[in-house]
């Protein structure tokens, strides 16, 4: 095995190789174990950076690299095949780049900044302790670069590395080197946040912000690029509003060259923070908003069920312009039902919402939720929960938690106060609340109901903890003037999964995601609304507040009303 892969070497190797000899040989402190004897699945490519290392050091990660086959994670031991390990010569073809160099200037020497994001870059730790674990590694724990950490878990071929949601576990096989850091937060100093942090979980922002005008108009072009399908531009444009949501002075020209420095702040943006600040406004911004396809695919996508391929098949393909052609189309073709409604296990009677329904409840659902109509539709639903299920607890969460004047929709978190046995208090609660409310007449359609999780090897033992039911609610005749159908999601988590829930849903949507990036990537833990997990062991934390969990992370606890990291 040891030849069958020919590396190109450069020449200085070559003559090192020479020099020392093979590996098992010079090496007189590490003895490598048996390789593998399983069939190949996969190749992972690895190049090596040679500055740093000496003779060596390069002899022996060649050897190791060239001999063995790993699997890719523990949780697919079963699989039939291994990885084999293959050495390139050119960075550019590698999955994975080895090196001793920490410094991004001192690595630019070797490998290009832009072709570095793209891979994982990791420490010769990485290859020696993959081998003695005969597995692919999560490469985050050895990031050769503080910068280049979250691509390295991004680009790394251990799916448990790679997976936002695999929740897998490279368990056992995790270095002894690097327990503190896998650690869940416990005895490590708590991040202070600060509006240079990477993290939008690290950032306060408030509601409305010194720039929002700024944050506004980034937010058109982050909508549009949206509906046009260009997701990671839109990813580009959320980062980039979300530093700006939090950073605390008022921009102007003498600032720039430090907004520059921000993270997620590239030259495009900055070219469009420098137009802002020197015009008042972004051309592309007033250019798309007066775009009458900016218009129409805004326009229809404000309908449920209507996301941004099916509006853009409904203009390109229709011809559709205006929502009167909606109504018209959807007449005369019966429209299916969302896809998220066939999916799920709806067992009752309350009608889903079809596209046809969504367009004629159009105008009220487009309407924003006052706070005291939250608090007013909260009452009412957990006054029918208790003539129910005695007991019950709740918080209402999303952009009303975060201090929002006005809500799009209501989302409340639901548990028990039993804190034994309380999930079986919970479970199946959301399917009779529903039919409750729809036989009161309080709840008019169902869009989804189920339990939560997705099937997940690790969290098999989970699958109660949450449910949760997306539906149309009214309030009934005597408790408004006006009755105006909104929508309201109910979240319900077994008793030890509720604060988790409520983080999880408490959002903004860029504070959640780098919420969970951060725990992936900083403290080796899974965070998601069902609870928190040490991917190296998946044991789990049921934190009993949210300051708890806060600590788990490792974070500075940050009060909701300044999550607001979203435009
Ligand atoms: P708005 O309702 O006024 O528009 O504002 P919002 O309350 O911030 O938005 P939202 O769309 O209602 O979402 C509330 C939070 O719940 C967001 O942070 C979002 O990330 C989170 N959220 C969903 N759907 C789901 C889901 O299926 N699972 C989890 N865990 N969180 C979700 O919107
Ligand atoms: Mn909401």
């Amino acid at each position: 095995m040891k030849n069958s892969y020919p590396p190109k070497y450069s020449e200085p190797l070559a003559k090192r190789r020479r020099m020392s000899g093979n590996v098992s040989e010079s090496s007189s402190e590490y003895t490598p174990p048996t390789p593998l004897q399983i069939p190949t699945s996969g190749v992972v490519k690895l190049y090596l950076v040679q500055a740093k290392l000496n003779a060596q050091s390069i002899s022996e990660l060649f050897s190791l690299a060239e001999r063995h086959n790993l699997r890719v994670s523990k949780s697919q031991k079963d699989a039939p095949g291994a990885t084999k390990l293959e050495l390139c010569s050119t960075p550019e073809e590698s999955d994975i780049i080895i090196t001793n160099v920490h410094m991004r200037k001192r690595l630019e020497r070797h490998v290009e900044w832009d072709l570095a994001k793209d891979k994982s870059i990791v420490t010769p730790d990485w290859l020696r302790d993959s081998v003695k674990a005969r597995t692919i590694l999560p490469c985050g724990d050895y990031a050769a670069l503080r910068e280049l950490k979250q691509t390295t878990v991004e680009n790394c071929p251990n799916s448990d590395d790679n997976s936002d949601d695999g929740g897998g576990s490279s368990a056992s096989f995790a270095p002894a080197a690097t327990e503190s850091k896998q650690g869940a937060g416990f005895g490590v100093e708590p991040m202070k946040a600060h509006y240079t942090s990477r993290y939008a979980c690290l950032r306060k922002c408030p509601l409305i912000c010194p720039n929002e005008g700024l944050a506004r108009q980034l937010g058109i072009i982050r909508r549009s690029r949206e509906l046009e399908g260009r997701d990671s531009s839109a990813l580009s444009y959320e980062r980039t509003i979300s530093v700006i949501k939090a950073y605390p002075y008022i921009l102007n020209t003498s600032r720039l060259t430090e907004v520059s420095e921000l993270p997620s702040i590239g030259e495009k943006m900055l070219s469009k923070i420098t137009e802002y600040v020197t015009y008042g406004k972004i051309r592309e911004s007033q250019t798309i908003e007066g775009s009458p396809r900016f218009q129409s695919l805004s326009a229809f996508t404000t309908v449920y069920g209507i996301g941004a391929t099916t509006a853009r098949k409904l203009y390109d393909s229709f011809g559709l312009r205006t929502i009167e052609d909606l109504e018209k189309h959807y007449t005369s073709n019966p429209p299916h039902l969302p896809r998220d409604n066939r999916e799920s296990k709806i067992n009752t009677p309350a009608p889903p919402l079809s596209i046809k329904a969504a367009l004629a409840l159009r105008t009220d659902l487009d309407e924003k939720i006052p706070r005291a109509e939250v608090e007013l539709m909260h009452d009412i639903v957990m006054a029918e929960l208790e003539k129910l299920r005695p007991g019950c607890l709740s918080t209402i969460v999303g952009g009303y938690r975060r201090g929002k004047a006005e809500s799009n929709d209501v989302d409340i978190v639901i548990t028990h106060s039993t804190l034994e046995s309380g999930s079986d208090q919970v479970k199946g609660l959301g399917e009779q609340l529903v039919n409750r409310l729809y036989a009161c007449g309080l709840i008019t359609h169902v869009m989804h109901l189920s339990g939560f999780n997705p099937p997940d090897a690790l969290r098999t033992s989970h699958w109660d903890s949450l449910e949760k039911a997306l539906t149309v609610f009214i309030l009934p005749p005597d408790a408004a003037p006006k009755r105006i159908h909104r929508r309201l999601d109910l979240i319900f988590a077994a008793p030890e999964v509720y604060w988790t829930a409520i983080t999880g849903w408490t959002g903004s949507k860029m504070f959640e995601r780098d919420l969970r990036l951060w725990a992936k990537v900083e403290r080796g833990l899974k965070f998601d609304s069902s609870g928190i997990t040490r991917r190296r062991d998946s044991k789990q934390y049921f934190p009993q507040s949210e300051k708890e969990i806060f600590g788990i992370l490792g974070l500075e606890w940050i009060e909701p009303n300044l999550r607001n990291a979203d435009a």
